[in-house]
């Protein structure tokens, strides 16, 4: 009896000394997160969606067409959506019949991260030598951007980020006034819906840790540049991208060089939204180029045959790898 006793004691001690090897701390390693692959073929089959309503120019067909297309997809993948609409007036006088599409992942998580893109297309091809009042297709500027967040909401899908997620595609952003125009000059004619979106946040006390905006990132060997808004605004994330990039072996396209200010949709959101969702830019930067941007920006050669599935990989997968490891 003594002896059962005394192994029953013996057992006793060793169970409460059972306790896990490494206690959880502070100074526990950081969580590892497996990051799904982006598909940058399902991300160029988003691209060919779109570019086949044709030029999405507001107040157009293939533009109402697009939208719902747009709303539909990003319904089937997210949570909630908020389609925000505005009548902003252009440049020409124009009234644009403008939708920004808001989806989320965890509406009601208080932790999360805005990731957007402008998904209208430019009414005219200024930049082209010919023809430059008949729009463009908008593969890049416009199409891949937005295919890039429909795949990364695609993924989100499968597998939820811990943080919450606000896809935001801005409306009328590419409707700006030409250089060469006859109406009065017109201050701010780009990003109209950013502007609208910024100064009439989606919710009341709206707020994101950081803002990622992508704009024109399916060139052909296309880099990324720290461009001064960005900068200004958002360091802390521009470093948190750019290294990440890094890591992942996309340093050949994403440049630790900074470069000039470009007015996009993220300089109205930095200046308008109170630092709600300071706001980076992924923008493609060509040096050696005088307007700095896609070398078919703005001319009728911005198409689907000139998208290259390794950038919408190397920009996808990226901000995919900073997004799981909130
Ligand atoms: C300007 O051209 C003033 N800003 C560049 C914004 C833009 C136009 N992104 C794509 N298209
Ligand atoms: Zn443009």
């Amino acid at each position: 009896m003594k002896r059962i006793a005394l192994i029953l004691l013996c057992l006793l001690v060793l169970s409460c000394g059972n306790e896990p090897a490494v206690k959880k701390n502070s100074s526990t390693p950081k969580r590892v997160v497996e990051v799904p692959t982006f598909n940058s073929d399902s991300a160029y089959d988003f691209i060919a969606k779109q570019v086949a309503f044709g030029p999405r120019v507001p107040n157009s067909k293939a533009h109402q067409a697009c939208g719902a297309y747009l709303i539909n997809t990003l319904n089937g993948y997210c949570d909630t959506v908020i389609v925000q609409e505005a009548d902003l007036t252009a440049f020409d006088g124009n009234v644009l019949e403008s939708k920004n599409i808001i989806a989320s992942f965890k509406p009601e998580r208080a932790k999360r991260v805005m990731l957007c893109a402008h998904w209208d297309t430019r009414p005219f091809a200024d930049q082209a030598e010919t023809n430059k009042n008949t729009p463009i297709e908008g593969a890049n500027d416009g199409g891949s951007g937005v295919a890039v967040l429909l795949e990364m909401a695609r993924q989100f899908s499968m597998k939820k980020p811990d943080v919450g997620v606000d896809i935001i595609l801005f409306d009328s952003e590419d409707y700006g006034q030409p250089e060469e125009s006859d109406y009065p000059r017109m201050q701010h004619s780009y990003c109209l819906g950013s502007q609208y979106w910024a100064q009439n946040l989606h919710k009341p006390n709206y707020f994101a840790k950081y803002g990622i905006l992508l704009d024109m990132v399916g060139g052909k060997e296309a880099v990324f540049t720290q461009e001064l808004a960005s900068m200004t605004f958002a360091e802390r994330t521009v470093k948190k991208v750019w290294n990440t990039a890094a890591v992942l072996g996309y340093g050949g396209q994403f440049l630790f060089q900074k470069t000039n200010l470009v007015v996009d949709d993220h300089y109205y959101i930095n200046n308008y939204a109170n630092g709600r969702v300071p706001t980076i830019d992924i923008i493609e930067h060509d040096a050696s180029r005088k307007n700095k941007f896609y070398k078919h920006w703005h001319t009728h050669e911005d198409k689907l045959e000139h998208i290259d599935k390794n950038t919408l990989k190397a920009v996808g997968q990226t901000v995919m790898h900073v997004v799981y490891n909130e």
